[in-house]
């Protein structure tokens, strides 16, 4: 196996899983994207030439499955989530260099390439598969028939097939030497254990081809079969580079970026990863990855977040709310990295208010004014330092030695809590020192040079923080730097001039551009408002909800426990039982009023009537229902439904309809027969 020589410049290549589009993208997606995001800018800062990959796995039966659900063609389906997952990495300020999405040509004639090398290797022969397949996750489950999948719980499904098998067996020793020799190949420890033991329990061959449905690429020169998704999927991260090529240019930046330095992962794909994947590297004669970082899962009430279970929230909303740097900041300070963590909307809340609001963006908006008046804007020169002047001076030099090293080891929350340190400290400092009171007893002259002084040495320490914040707040960061009076920092820190951050960077005469708001204080309703984006999407996109999801949507949560590691995620739930069904409330209520809820484009407010009591309603359907038209319609409603709010406006139940298209275009339930408003459905 050819190792880099270590004579080559240094590089970086960075990899996020690759999204399936059976559903649009989520705060877990996000997550592990804006990590990679945030590791990608700091090598660029630090000046090695780096290359971030993200993209969209589009093949496979599930995909083929949510189309056919959605009414439209795979291919349609697909281009459409993930059109939306390349707008939301746009709106997170996400630099990666290349978006791969398995559909393109680019990709099909690579993962072909690599099936006929591995055949041609020896490495795969055609054989007969009868077992257990499980389609959400696109596994294969070696258990009887009827047996749930071991990873997330659904049913299987038996599958009868001639297939193309992959000889996983014949790996075992070497991935197990490997994994002795690389003790850094799998990160952290827990998931190296895990797949360590997988291994040791013996490698089944795999099957890599299906003959059951169409949605894959085909196997070259036995079309009837379309390769395994997964073994598509994962080529993605030479594909995108260029393996599979003539065209020289792709040549040349395969042999520069592979093997990649990272491939940042969830969890639950480790086998996926630091099995298949290497084994089929290694019988490509390919070089491995040099490391596989597992995240732990964002829960959200105290589940995995999970389009199946429905719990999710979306970037966008919080985005829109807070900003984009406020979302990367919250889960990189409250997740500990590789456990999992718990997203509420109040710590997310009371963490911007805290440490972005009141904390730096104060400070910042606090020296910035003040230099402004005092000054007129422009960098004093200085007396010398003082003693306090000295200590500020240490703590961000202690602060400059210890936070890279914490942010390398990506242990984000640590090292933002160390760079935090360095903002009370600043402030700290300010606050002692008063530059604002002149004492009566010293003139005005004599007040200048302890204000320029004290300013000025503010300024320089937060030009530190600044500079190591940029990687997770570059839109802030940017906007300070140019307060600052320094310039495009976005520009400096891609082309590796932050690598170096000294003491002392700050000038005397370098002139401050006007102050501008970082981090306007998020009001009380802050809350409410992205609860009420939340409920607008979900009553607009998934018209069609269970009780779960739709009181997860809803309901405020409790108040922040921070990255608990020990609240284990549920088992996703594919059935439930008759009782669970129970629960739920379905009655035929008849349309009195409807009209459309000032301010939003997307609420109706209906009055129902149920028989025995008449009920308010807000529903997400405005864009595609006259309210004038619903009047006298009856409709379906959960009427047990906790009552939220939304608008200001009290909603008392939930109007029940088929999402349609993957717009999720909401159809009202209806019935072909009369039938007597207040009926319950069974
Ligand atoms: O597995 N917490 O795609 P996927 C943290 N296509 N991370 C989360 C998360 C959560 N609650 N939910 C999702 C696939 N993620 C395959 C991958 S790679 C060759 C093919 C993140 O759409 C996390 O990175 O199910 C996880 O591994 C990934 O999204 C799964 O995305």
């Amino acid at each position: 196996m050819k190792e880099r020589p270590a004579t080559q410049p240094e590089r970086f290549y960075i990899t996020t899983p690759i999204y399936y589009v059976n559903a649009r993208p989520h705060l877990g997606h996000a997550y592990s994207t804006i990590v990679c995001d945030a590791i990608a800018r700091s090598k660029r800062a630090q000046g090695i030439e780096t290359w971030f990959l993200t993209g969209t796995d589009e093949h496979g039966q599930k995909i083929e499955r949510s189309a056919e659900q959605a009414g439209r063609t795979p291919a349609e389906f697909a281009a459409a989530i993930s059109g939306e997952f390349r707008a939301l990495w746009s709106r997170l300020n996400l630099t990666n260099d290349d978006f791969i999405r398995t559909t393109e040509e680019r990709h099909k004639r690579g993962v072909q390439k690599l099936f006929a090398e591995l055949r041609d290797r020896g490495f795969i022969y055609k054989g007969s598969y009868s077992g257990q397949y499980c389609v959400s996750d696109e596994l294969y489950v070696d258990a009887p028939p009827g047996s749930p999948c071991p990873d997330c719980g659904r049913p299987t499904e038996t599958v009868s097939e001639e297939n193309y098998f992959f000889k996983l067996s014949a790996f075992e020793r070497r991935l197990l030497e490997y994994y002795e020799a690389h003790p850094e190949f799998i990160q952290p420890e827990a998931r190296r254990n895990e797949v360590i033991a997988f291994v040791r329990g013996g490698l089944k061959d795999l099957s890599v081809s299906r003959t059951s449905f169409r949605w894959g690429i085909p196997v070259p020169g036995d079309e009837k079969h379309v390769i395994y998704v997964w073994m598509d999927a994962l080529a993605n991260y030479i594909t995108a580079l260029g393996y599979g090529s003539d065209d020289p240019a792709d040549q040349e930046r395969f042999r520069r970026f592979w093997p990649a330095d990272m491939h940042l992962i969830g969890k639950e794909i480790s086998r996926f990863h630091c099995v298949y994947w290497p084994a089929f590297l290694m019988a490509a004669g390919l070089p491995l990855p040099k490391s596989v970082v597992a995240n732990g899962w964002l829960l959200f009430d105290k589940s995995k977040m999970s389009k199946s279970i429905g719990n999710i929230v979306r970037a966008e909303t919080v985005a829109e709310v807070l900003g984009a740097d406020a979302l990367r900041y919250f889960l990189l300070r409250e997740i500990t990295f590789g456990q999992d963590g718990n997203f509420t909307f109040e710590s997310l809340v009371q963490r911007y208010n805290g440490d972005l609001a009141n904390g730096y963006g104060n400070l910042v908006s606090r020296v910035v004014a003040m230099m402004h008046r005092y000054f007129d804007g422009k960098v004093p020169e200085a007396m010398e330092a003082g003693d306090a002047e000295r200590a500020l001076q240490a703590a961000a030099e202690s602060v400059m030695a210890s936070y890279p090293a914490q942010f390398e080891a990506r242990d984000f929350s640590r090292a933002l809590e160390t760079l935090w340190g360095l903002v009370a400290a600043i402030d700290g400092y300010l606050t002692a020192a008063a530059p604002w009171k002149k004492p009566p007893e010293r003139s005005e002259d004599d007040h200048r040079p302890l204000q320029a002084r004290v300013l000025g040495c503010a300024a320089e320490a937060i030009r530190v923080v600044t500079a190591l914040a940029w990687p997770i707040l570059p839109e802030s960061a940017a906007k300070v730097w140019r307060q600052l009076g320094l310039g495009d920092l976005e520009q400096a820190a891609q082309t590796g001039k932050l690598k170096t951050i000294e003491w002392g960077g700050l000038r005397p005469g370098t002139i401050f551009a006007e102050p501008a708001a970082l981090f306007p204080r998020a009001e009380k309703d802050a809350i409410e408002r992205m609860l009420n984006l939340e409920n607008e999407n979900n009553l607009s996109a998934v018209a069609a909800v269970s009780q779960t999801s739709a009181e997860s949507a809803a309901v405020p949560h409790a108040p922040a426990k921070t990255a608990d590691a020990t609240v284990a995620a549920e088992p996703e739930k594919a059935k439930i039982t008759i009782e669970d069904f129970a629960r739920v409330e379905l009655r035929v209520a008849q349309v009195l009023v409807a009209e459309r809820v000032p301010k939003s484009d997307k609420l109706l407010r209906l009055e129902v009537d149920l028989g025995d009591e008449k009920r308010q309603i807000l529903a997400g359907i405005a864009q595609h229902y006259e309210p004038e038209k619903l009047i006298g319609r009856k409709v379906v409603i959960v009427a047990n439904l906790a009552p939220r709010k939304m608008r200001g406006l009290e909603s008392n139940g939930m109007i029940v309809a088929a999402s349609v298209g993957d717009e999720g275009a909401p159809v009202l339930a209806g019935f072909l027969e009369d039938v007597p408003v207040g009926a319950r459905l069974k």
